[in-house]
Formats: C-alpha cells, structure tokens, sequence
C-alpha cells in the first residue's frame, strides 16, 4: 500500500514537470521575440538607419525656410534636417538625387553626401523654399 501510493505521488509530480515545461518554454519565445517590436520606435521618415549621431551639420526648418540655407560639409559626411514647422515639407535635390520625402513636424530626416559637388535642393510642396549643401 505505501509502495503504490509513493507511486503515486511520484507520478503526480512526474505529471506537474512534464505539464510545466511547456509553459516555461512558451515563456522565454515570448521574451525572445519581444524585441521584434522596438524598431518601430524609431521615428525617422527615411528607412535607412540614419547615424543622426555624427551629423556634420543640421539644418533647421522652420518659418517656411531652411536655417541655415546653406552647409558646407566635407565628401562623406552626414546632414540631418529637422522640420520644427508647423507644416510638412520635403528636402529635395533640384536634379531629383534624393528626396526626404514628406517631413511632418518634428521629424528628422538624415543623408550622406558621397561626393564633392553643391547640391541645390528646395522644398516639394513650397518651391520658393531653397537651399544648398557644398561638399567639399
Ligand atoms: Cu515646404
């Protein structure tokens, strides 16, 4: 009689491990899948990670103009744009080389100018809207 119920017992324990391993299981996917989801708080409007951290310059908009209108950076160097207007705009290059595409306020926007050369670029929605980035 003690024999069957120590089997018993251990049985029933057997039983609760065995019921428990899948749920530690399910657990640790589900922290290990969680961090999928912070990306999504990265708010730039351009889907290239922009190294907004070593910008060379940052341009300003605001009042319905660039500040300030013109940069001078070095071949290889960063620009990071940031719209503090009450409206969208776009930084776009007057030979159609890059675009922001549409900027709503408070967002930044970040390009990588390769090469030597002054980049003309104005703003889609209001093009009296202009500016320039000299690399050199
Ligand atoms: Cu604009």
């Amino acid at each position: 009689m003690n024999a069957v119920s120590y089997y018993l017992a251990a049985a029933v324990v057997a039983a609760a491990v065995f019921a428990a391993a899948p749920h530690r299981g399910f657990a640790e996917s589900t922290v290990h899948s969680s961090p999928v989801a912070s990306p999504s708080v990265a708010g730039d409007a351009s889907p290239a990670p922009a190294p907004t951290a070593s910008a060379a310059a940052t341009i300003d908009t605001k009042n319905f103009a660039y500040a300030p209108d013109t940069a001078t950076i070095k071949a290889g160097q960063t620009v990071r744009f940031v719209n503090s207007d009450s409206v969208a705009h776009t930084v776009s290059a007057d030979d159609g080389s890059f675009t922001s595409g549409n900027m709503p306020t408070g967002s930044k926007w970040s390009h990588t100018f390769a090469k030597h050369g002054t980049y003309a670029y104005l703003c889609d929605y209001h093009r009296y809207m202009k500016g320039a980035i000299v690399v050199k």
